[in-house]
């Protein structure tokens, strides 16, 4: 039962919306209702679940550096696992708090140190080259399925230590995930009917004999062995590899070849300077950031921007709106090779902040060089199809033709 005090706190001090940031006109384009939720406040609450929203850079950098009070163990999405029953047992990482949440954060860190990124470089250029190479003959290409999903399918899986066979079951699975953090919507119930044969592939791959010794998914039971971590919680951990590594790089790729084409502009500064490859795919996620919400849950009472917040209370983060905030960027909505988005919260921050962001920014790097070194323009060729998705900014499909220097 609320008290009095409660309520009068809920109705007084906040901006409550009736927008529902699940619904396909909000994911088709999330970039007005981002500012309509900016401007009403620094936190509003979205009445139709029930939910606090902060889609300020402050706010939203606020809540995730503050893991005491916003909490990941009872969930990074709409639902309460304190509560509800989540769709999977919950990630070792991604959904725990610390002190657990330290053990397995430090073993994840050390498989992606920038000694093991450096020496896995050699084959991720490598292919990306030869891709683009391949890519560049064809001429007209879709640059989702045929880039963005075909270069992180290979190189991932391949740094992992996974076997060749069912590597495209990666892509239903991390579509089951991301949209499992949402609500029970039609692009859920979606996933799940897809998700359904991939279920127990998945935790097989996880098993130390289906992967080979050199891989990243070894080291970690290298971690259980050496008493770090359980041999139960091994699989686990492989587990959050398979579900976080794969579609946010793919939809980041796409999202980055999607950004260049429909600026053109930026496209020619790149292809002249292929050295600005990085900081192209960096401006990239500030602009167009792959993964756009994240939740936290309050764990205990507490004011935050002078908002009474309850115990159990959900707060989502809109990290794609932050990244667009005009109280943090100058000209928020143009797409700028050349600017230092310093600050950007595509990767999250804190505690949580992304462990493979090293990875995930090599394998943008590599395949926007890849391109500028090739490729003069890039034309589109055809309607670009939208991907929703409760999680990811997402394309099913961006035709293009690519035009040699
Ligand atoms: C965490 C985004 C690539 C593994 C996160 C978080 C974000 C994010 C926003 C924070 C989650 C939170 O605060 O609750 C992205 C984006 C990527 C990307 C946009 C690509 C462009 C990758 C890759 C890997 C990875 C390649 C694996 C190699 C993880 C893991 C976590 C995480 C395990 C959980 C970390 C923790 O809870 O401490 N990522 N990620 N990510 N990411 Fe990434
Ligand atoms: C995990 C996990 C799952 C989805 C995303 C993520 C972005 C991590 O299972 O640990 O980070």
């Amino acid at each position: 039962m609320q008290t009095m005090q409660d309520d009068t706190a809920r109705e007084i001090n906040v901006p409550r919306l009736d927008l529902d940031p699940f619904s396909d006109e909000f994911l088709t384009d999330p970039y007005p209702f981002h500012e309509q939720m900016r401007e009403a406040g620094p936190v509003v609450w979205l009445n139709k679940y029930g939910i606090w929203a902060v889609a300020r850079h402050k706010e939203v950098h606020g809540i995730l550096t503050d893991w005491s009070n916003f909490i990941s163990s009872a969930g990074v999405g709409l639902a309460n696992f304190r509560t509800e029953t989540p769709f999977r047992p919950p990630s070792l990482i991604l959904e725990a708090d610390p002190p657990s949440h330290t053990r397995a954060r430090a073993i994840l860190a050390r498989v992606l140190s920038p000694k093991v990124v450096m020496k896995i470089k050699v084959d991720f250029q490598a292919y990306a080259e030869e891709l683009v190479e391949r890519l560049v003959a064809q001429g007209e290409i879709d640059a989702v399925k045929e880039l963005g999903e075909v270069y992180p399918l290979k190189v991932f899986p391949d740094a992992l230590g996974l076997s060749e066979q069912g590597r495209e079951n990666l892509l239903l699975y991390g579509n089951m995930v991301f949209n499992a953090f949402g609500p029970r919507n039609h692009i859920f119930q979606d996933a799940v009917q897809r998700y359904e044969p991939v279920r127990d592939w998945i935790m097989t791959q996880c098993q130390r004999e289906n992967l080979r010794p050199d891989g990243f998914g070894d080291l970690i039971y290298q971690a259980a062995e050496a008493g770090e971590i359980t041999m139960e919680e091994a699989p686990m951990l492989v587990r959050s590899f398979l579900s976080a590594g794969v579609d946010t790089t793919v939809n980041g790729i796409g999202n980055a070849v999607y950004s260049l084409a429909i600026n053109p502009d930026q496209y020619a500064k790149l292809a002249a300077e292929p050295g600005k490859a990085r900081a192209a795919f960096e401006e990239s996620l500030r602009y167009e950031s792959s993964v756009q919400t994240f939740f936290r849950t309050v764990n205990a009472r507490m004011t935050y921007a002078d908002v009474d917040m309850l115990e159990n209370d959900k707060v989502v983060t809109f990290l794609g709106s932050a990244n667009r905030d005009p109280r943090q960027w100058q000209n928020p909505e143009t797409f700028d090779i050349d600017r230092k988005p310093v600050g950007h919260v595509a990767f999250g921050t804190g505690i949580h902040g992304c462990v493979g962001q090293a990875v995930a920014r090599m394998e943008g790097e590599l395949v926007l060089a890849a391109l500028a070194k090739r490729v003069k323009r890039i034309e589109i060729t055809g309607e670009p199809r939208r991907r929703l998705n409760n999680t990811l900014r997402a394309l099913d499909s961006l035709p293009v033709r690519l035009i040699p220097h």
